[in-house]
């Protein structure tokens, strides 16, 4: 299956939106948009408003990654904004999971299920069959540019195992530190969608196109 990347927004270069998504539009498969609420984790990046407002220019589906402690509080106003996939974390859904995905489903939007690092896999296997997209983290939420955690590698296969032995439909995508130095041990282990921040894009080069070009680059080189 050929890598999808997910540019991970937070990490744009805000003076300079409507130019950066022209150029993205071209040569990504989806946009990452990290929302959090300064409570479930300690830092406020992207919001509702601004979904709606890259709506105008993204020609490539939304992925809302909900980093807040009530994410019932936000599906409907982040659906009518234009989100794609709505992405809420295990560890805020536990009572009300299956009500969560149903939700979801209803708006027209895709579901996704993100995993904290320290969350085990077997904690959201009963959920599986309703995902769209389940995203691991490989590092802590709340910022970019942190070191990747090497033991999320295990947490990947089990994702890849589980899938082809249930059958399940979900895209495996990753979140934290993906660049030249982990794109062929995830990639290996089963990642399908990459979500690409400061280290594997958007600090690459001031110039995007060229940041793309070579994060391109960097992914032949480092599955070849
Ligand atoms: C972290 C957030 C991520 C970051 C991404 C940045 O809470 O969910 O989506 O934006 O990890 O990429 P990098 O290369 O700086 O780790
Ligand atoms: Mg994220």
């Amino acid at each position: 299956m050929k890598p999808e990347f997910a540019p991970s927004l937070m990490c744009m270069d805000f003076l300079k939106m409507k130019e950066q998504f022209e150029i993205l539009n071209d040569r990504v498969d989806m946009y990452h948009v990290d929302i959090m609420d300064g409570h479930f984790c300690k830092n406020i990046t992207l919001s509702p408003d601004l979904v709606k407002t890259f709506a105008k220019v993204a020609t490539k589906p939304m992925d809302c990654h909900l980093m807040t402690t009530n994410p019932t509080d936000w599906i409907e106003t982040l659906a009518a904004a234009g989100a794609a996939y709505i992405s809420p974390h295990a560890e805020t859904i536990n009572t009300d999971a299956f009500r969560v995905m149903n939700l979801i489903h209803s708006l027209g939007c895709k579901t996704g299920l993100v995993l904290n690092p320290a969350t085990p896999l077997s904690s959201v296997e009963y959920i599986l069959g309703r995902v769209d997209m389940l995203t691991i983290m490989s590092v802590d939420v709340g910022f970019a540019g942190q070191p990747f955690i090497e033991e999320m590698l295990d947490k990947i296969k089990e994702a890849k195992r589980l899938k082809e032995e249930k059958g399940y439909t979900y895209k495996i995508q990753i979140d934290g530190s993906c660049n030249k130095n982990t794109f062929k041990r995830l990639t290996e282990a089963g990642v399908e969608v990459f979500i690409v921040g400061s280290s594997g894009l958007f600090g690459l080069d001031k110039d995007l196109n060229k940041a793309c070009d070579m994060m391109f680059e960097q992914y032949a080189e480092a599955v070849k």
